[in-house]
């Protein structure tokens, strides 16, 4: 492989500003917040800092609904907040990049208001998706992904907008070059201030099919799921070389596009090494084989995914993208539930254990790796019992949708699937110690803090050598020691295709070779590896070795 690039070397961590560090007490994270904690993100020895959108906002959709893509939210500080924190940052060695939110705006963006007026002078009309009435109904047969049709109505005008998420995130139009102009203009303005990348959200749904034609609807399903027809659309590529031109060929950045529905065919052109788009995308495949993709349900369950299945789809991709793409690394963000819960076990016997041997299978594979803020600490789903403790748009309108209107699923049935799934267990506040409010604020925050967080927080594992906190940390170590981390050549272990309990694959790098054992179960397994006797363990979360003998949840990694 040619000499790796920086951010082919990196960690990032994940920030959502609105649930990391209140600082005025108001129950909301904010900047100065994020600013005071940088020392403890520079602690576990990342690279970069992603932050979810800072900007004004309609708070509809956790800041993705952005009233203006140049001010910052006012409940999360002003402008300077912003600066101090970058030049902070950039002192710790820090880099940090920036939500890019541009397939919507917010309906209460200045673009929206003027493009409300219908007529031809009026340039801001075209900047949004508008069309006639079909027979008095919505143009097409399309549903939001947050539930109800993805059109809405607007009387003055007699025409439709479209909006693929919430009413109030009126999608852009990309095929506007006056908008695509606008978009590449804030970018660089946001460059000139020295920011160090971007996080696309869902760029790989900014072209819409040409004459946006029904899409496939399920037997029950109210409306037609438009995922596959709005992702990769005829004109994304095309956009996305225009903005590489335009803004970020001009700057050393890291890049990576958030790209629902993305293929391992369309991941090669969003990612390819040849730079000509992006650095590298979030697919989302192992995130949806414990949901019901083509029923009404959605990703609405509680199931687990068996190991088989996930592995499967995580070596397509670590093979898929070999030598000519890049991949991202994840395992949990802020509209994913908590990864312990999911993919592990959060029973205490078996919390620490597991979220440790989950970070090792996914730090030791090629790519990048996100740690989502919490993660690191082994933080768990929120366990909330009632809808009103519950605050995000997609699982309140869902269970709208799923228990009131369509009547499929009961209630308790339905809190039973937003404890499994909810973003909201993704987003409950910081645990930093266990003071009142985990020490996230002295106000009731804007959502309740988990109730485990007298024994997992910040300050509990800073204490404990052995904690999540310091495996994760150990594991960034020897990322950025080894080289054959980002490098090698990923393989699976021959013979573990089909095994229920333990993913094992090796890199390899010239001579060298690191193995990944690790046990996805709570059981006692034996399996046996050819180790050299040069072999040794690199990392592991048992205190001790027990050769061919797997212990719950057991991981191993050795070097030779
Ligand atoms: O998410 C895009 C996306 O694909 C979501 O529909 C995601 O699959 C879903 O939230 C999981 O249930 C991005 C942002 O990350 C998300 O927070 C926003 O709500 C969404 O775009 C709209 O901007």
């Amino acid at each position: 492989m040619a000499e790796s690039k920086w951010w082919q070397r990196a960690v990032v961590y994940q920030v959502y500003p609105k649930s990391f560090q209140d600082s005025d007490n108001d129950g909301i994270g904010d900047l100065r917040g994020i600013t005071r904690r940088l020392g403890y993100i520079k602690k576990l020895g990342v690279d970069v800092i992603w932050l979810n959108p800072i900007y004004k906002t309609s708070n509809v959709d956790g800041g993705y609904d952005i009233s203006d893509y140049k001010a910052i939210n006012p409940t999360f500080g002003k402008m300077a907040d912003f600066e101090e924190l970058l030049t902070k940052a950039h002192k710790f060695g820090l880099k940090v990049m920036m939500d890019l939110v541009v397939n919507h705006s917010s309906f209460e963006h200045e673009w929206f208001k003027k493009s409300l007026v219908k007529g031809k002078n009026n340039p801001y009309r075209d900047y949004y998706i508008w069309r006639d009435p079909v027979d008095d109904h919505e143009p097409n047969n399309w549903g939001s992904f947050f539930s109800g049709p993805a059109w809405t109505y607007d009387k003055e005008s007699n025409q439709y907008y479209l909006h693929l998420f919430a009413k109030e995130q009126p999608d852009l139009n990309w095929d506007n070059p006056d908008l695509r102009h606008s978009i590449f203009e804030m970018m660089n303005w946001w460059a000139s201030k020295g920011i160090d990348g971007f996080r696309m959200d869902v760029i790989s749904l900014i072209s819409k099919p040409d004459g946006l034609p029904d899409a496939p609807k399920g037997k029950t399903a109210l409306y037609g799921n438009a995922g596959d027809l709005v992702a990769n659309g005829p004109h994304v590529h095309e956009y996305l070389h225009e903005m590489s031109q335009q803004v970020l060929s001009k700057y050393d950045w890291i890049t990576v596009g958030e790209t629902a529905g993305v293929t391992v065919e369309e991941a090669l052109k969003y990612a390819n090494l040849d730079g000509s788009e992006l650095n590298m995308v979030f697919q989302f495949e192992h995130m949806g084989l414990d949901g019901n993709r083509d029923s009404a349900l959605g990703k609405w369950d509680d199931r687990h995914v068996s190991l088989p299945k996930l592995r499967e789809s995580l070596v397509k991709w670590q093979r898929a993208l070999n030598k000519k793409a890049w991949n991202s690394l994840y395992w949990n963000n802020h509209d994913q539930p908590r990864v312990v819960s999911r993919f592990g076990n959060d029973d205490p016997k078996y919390r620490v254990l597991s979220a440790k041997m989950l970070a090792a299978v996914l730090h030791f594979m090629q790519g990048t790796p996100y740690i989502y803020q919490g993660e690191e600490l082994g933080m768990t789903n929120a366990g909330f019992e009632n809808l009103k403790d519950y605050r995000d748009v997609e699982s309140l309108n869902a269970y709208h949708e799923l228990v009131n209107r369509m009547k499929i699923l009961d209630d308790k049935t339905m809190l039973r699937y937003l404890r499994a799934r909810s973003r909201d267990n993704a987003r409950t506040p910081m645990q930093w110690n266990a003071s009142l409010n985990a020490g996230f604020s002295e106000h009731t925050p804007w959502i309740r803090v988990n109730s485990n967080y007298k024994e997992i927080n910040v300050e509990a594992a800073l204490d404990d050598p052995s904690s999540v906190f310091y495996f994760y940390q150990h594991l960034i170590e020897l990322r950025h020691k080894l080289p054959i981390i980002t490098q090698g050549e990923f393989e699976l272990v021959s013979g573990n295709e089909k095994d229920k309990s333990v993913f094992s694959y090796t890199r390899k790098l010239e001579k060298q070779t690191i193995l990944v054992i690790a046990n996805f179960t709570a059981n006692k397994v034996e399996r046996n590896y050819d180790i050299p006797y040069s072999g040794k363990v690199l990392i592991k979360n048992y205190d001790d070795d027990c050769g061919e003998k797997l212990r719950p949840y057991e991981v191993k990694v050795y070097v030779y």
